[in-house]
């Protein structure tokens, strides 16, 4: 069986981190059980250091620019591409990522309206070709992200951010998913139980579709 890599996208507080709980439970139940979990940025100790500077909220006078913030995205993307998500496929395994190349297309590209162009070119420069087989992007609004994150108490330097930055990312991932029939959007101002339903049908659905049973 071809193993595959499978990315869940979206605000903070959308349920990324208990959706790809569930989506390991829901591979294990279909037989897939070599299966590896992955965060970005992080997953790797270089990674996970460029994942501490990126969300520090001070670490001296100094600002992270909006272009340096793009390019520790991405150096910590390919040290967890190259170095852990690449290995694990060619290994058997399936990789299911939180987060993944989309969430700087909707960050940097929607939120702090660096060029599309430009991150498109580092995207190609640095990941080629290598792309998710299935994304699922759990869309919920601003309000409730910023409801949802607020409730833990504790804020880093993006989502300190106001409502526009994450209207304007939000606004990207949606129309980068209807424009790619390998994003699928799943309504995750639903209830829990609502939501984990989705994620399993559509999962099911898109294992059919991919004759992987
Ligand atoms: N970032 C970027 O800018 N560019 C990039 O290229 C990349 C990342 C890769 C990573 O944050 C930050 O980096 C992120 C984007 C930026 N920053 N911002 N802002 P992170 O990895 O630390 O955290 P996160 O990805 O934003 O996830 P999170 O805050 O941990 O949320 P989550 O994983 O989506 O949700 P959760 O932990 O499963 O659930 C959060 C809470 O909501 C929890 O109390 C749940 O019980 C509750 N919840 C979940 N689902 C529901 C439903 N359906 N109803 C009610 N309550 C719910």
């Amino acid at each position: 069986m071809n193993s595959k890599f499978i990315v869940i996208e979206g605000l903070e507080g959308a349920g990324k981190s208990t959706a790809c709980r569930k989506i390991i439970t829901t591979l294990y139940q279909h037989g897939i059980k070599n299966v590896i979990y992955t965060r970005e940025p992080g997953g790797t100790p270089i990674a996970e250091q460029l994942r501490t500077l990126i969300q520090q909220k001070r670490i001296s006078k100094e600002k992270i620019t909006d272009s340096a913030e793009l390019l520790m995205l991405y150096a910590a993307r390919i040290q967890l591409v190259e170095n852990v998500i690449k290995p694990a496929l060619a290994n058997g395994s399936w990789v299911i990522g939180d987060r993944h190349d989309l969430s700087s297309h909707a960050y940097q590209g929607g939120g702090r309206r660096i060029k599309h162009n430009f991150i498109h070119y580092l995207k190609k420069e640095i990941l080629g070709d290598f792309s998710p087989d299935l994304t699922l992007y759990l869309d919920i609004t601003p309000e409730i992200s910023l409801q949802r994150t607020r409730n833990r108490g504790f804020l880093d330097r993006i989502e300190l951010e106001n409502l526009s930055f994450f209207t304007r990312t939000r606004n990207r991932y949606l129309k980068l998913a209807l424009e790619d029939k390998r994003i699928k959007i799943i309504d995750a101002t639903q209830k829990p139980q609502k939501v984990t339903y989705e994620l399993n049908k559509t999962i099911t659905q898109w294992l059919k579709q991919s004759c992987i049973f």
